[in-house]
């Protein structure tokens, strides 16, 4: 055998020597996840209006914006075959399936004005179909497929946008409410306002790098408030699901864990990612880091006002409380390094923060350049979302791992149970309460600007046939077989 081969292999078998050996809680429920524009297609069927994401993709040139010049239009096509989806689902033994509403099948243009009725029976039949198999839906409500109408109105730049999707979300209540227990309003808000407001890379394309994040994050959290107080005030007595905000987050550690300036600007990091969003919600307003910091940068840039929009009291208190458990997606997290402030015109959230990242060079990398394996982050992060926000519960409403779409898929099934693994050491050894976990994806689907180069998922999709075939992989076959045993290895205690 080859001297590296052996390497190789003590590596692994040392690292599974590393996963907990102890049985899942009974009441741990397993799960796989999606979004709409991602897997469903069928973006003009049966009275569908035009989302930023359909807007987007058909008048850009498109490999402007996506990778292989690829959209959505027909995804997965899981607005035909959403019977095999919840075939594979019950096949896997899933107790939870994530998935989000595509708020154009439900409203056309994104006003309360007409609804379409073909859109509700999509999702009803989806729901009724998924409560008949024992699967509970785990719901979405905005995946980033904004209306293009409301995108035209403003989109998250107009506060107004707040009372729409309060408008839009009581119409889900009202018709899925029955089917529903777990309700998420918004998912990844600092992607998504980061990546559409600021970078311009997701619809609806904006480059506001000054302040377009900002401000996206004020109407967000605005939105995400009002639609949980429709639910707090109209719907839970009668149907007593739980309503939160979706955060993506990992941990944000010193460079030099020895050195107190990257301590510090791994904290600032922190602040200003996950817990831009984290504190209005759990805590009450942006962190203090961060008002101070924007207000400062934005005064050396000669404004006379700062670029974060100030919260009055009535919204800090509107905002306060509104989750009633906390969905956290989780891939990788980050070194962070202290550097001199950057100063520079116009100016943008970068120098807001003013820190490098990077990932540790022994962390595996999957084929999302984003994207390397850290599972004891997500440990860290849990304990930290724990410590400073208490929430009665945490669903990892996201985690998985991407590749090139080999059906052997052994590195998919490495990340999995390692961080299923830091998920058990976090219930067990920490006394955090993770209740579920939805992995990442159910099936291969269209990857955002990555269009259909990077694939995600347990089950393959053939995107070149027009049926759409779906085939199982090898971490489809070991994740059935976790679900079915609540173990990670071939046995447990
Ligand atoms: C998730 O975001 C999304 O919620 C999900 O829809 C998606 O399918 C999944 O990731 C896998 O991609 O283009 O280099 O600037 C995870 C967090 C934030 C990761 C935005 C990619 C863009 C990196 N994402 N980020 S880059």
């Amino acid at each position: 055998m080859q001297p590296y081969l052996v390497v190789v292999l003590c590596i692994i078998s040392s690292s599974k020597a590393d996963i907990n050996n102890k049985y899942f809680p009974e009441s741990f429920q397993f799960g796989a996840a999606g979004a709409a524009y991602q897997i469903e297609g069928g973006w003009n069927e049966d009275g569908k209006g035009e989302s930023i994401w359909d807007h987007f993709l058909h008048y850009n040139n498109p490999t402007s914006k996506v990778i292989d010049g690829t959209n959505g239009d027909v995804a997965c096509d899981s607005y035909h075959n959403w019977q095999e989806d919840v075939d594979n689902l019950k096949k896997l033994g899933v107790k939870l399936y994530r998935l989000s509403i595509s708020w154009t099948r439900i409203l056309p243009d994104g006003t309360p004005y007409q609804v379409n009725q073909e859109g509700i029976d999509y999702y009803v039949n989806l729901f009724k179909a998924l409560k008949q198999n024992g699967i509970e839906p785990v719901v979405t409500l905005y995946h980033w497929d904004l209306p293009q109408h409301l995108s035209d109105f403003g989109g998250f730049l107009n506060p107004q946008l707040a009372d729409y999707f309060a408008a839009y979300a009581r119409i889900c209540f009202e018709n899925f409410g029955p089917y529903v227990k777990y309700w998420m309003t918004i998912n990844e808000p600092t992607s998504t306002c980061g990546m559409g407001y600021s970078m311009g890379l997701y619809a609806p394309g904006y480059t506001l790098i000054d302040g377009g994040m900002y401000q996206c994050a004020y109407v967000t959290l605005l939105a995400h408030a009002k639609a949980w107080h429709v639910y707090n005030d109209e719907f839970r007595a009668q149907q007593g699901g739980k309503v939160a905000l979706g955060l993506v987050c990992s941990a944000q550690m010193p460079l030099d864990p020895n050195n107190p300036k990257d301590q510090e600007a791994a904290e600032r990091s922190h602040l200003m990612g996950c817990a831009s969003f984290g504190n209005p919600v759990f805590v009450g307003n942006w962190p203090q880091v961060m008002i101070d910091r924007i207000a400062a940068k934005s005064k050396e840039a000669n404004y006379p006002f700062t670029r974060l929009p100030v919260f009055t009291q009535e919204e800090i208190d509107l905002i306060k409380g509104t989750s009633d458990f906390l969905p956290l997606n989780y891939y990788s997290s980050s070194l962070v390094e202290y550097i001199d402030e950057l100063v520079g015109f116009p100016p943008n959230a970068w120098f807001d923060i003013s820190v490098v990242t990077s990932a540790n060079k022994s962390w595996p990398q999957a084929a999302s350049p984003w994207l390397t394996s850290y599972p004891e982050g997500l440990r860290i992060i849990l304990n930290r979302l724990n410590k400073d926000y208490n929430p009665s519960e945490f669903i990892i409403t996201e985690n998985g791992w991407s590749d090139t779409g080999e059906l052997d898929d052994q590195g998919r099934i490495t990340y999995i149970q390692a961080h299923m693994s830091a998920i058990l050491d976090s219930i067990l050894e920490d006394g955090v309460n993770v209740t579920g976990y939805t992995v990442w994806s159910l099936m291969d689907s269209f990857e955002w600007t990555a269009g259909y180069t990077e694939k995600f998922g347990l089950i393959k999709v053939d995107f070149d046939d027009p049926q759409r075939t779906r085939t199982w992989k090898s971490s489809a076959k070991y994740y059935q077989n976790v679900i079915a045993t609540r173990c990670l290895l071939n046995q447990c205690e």
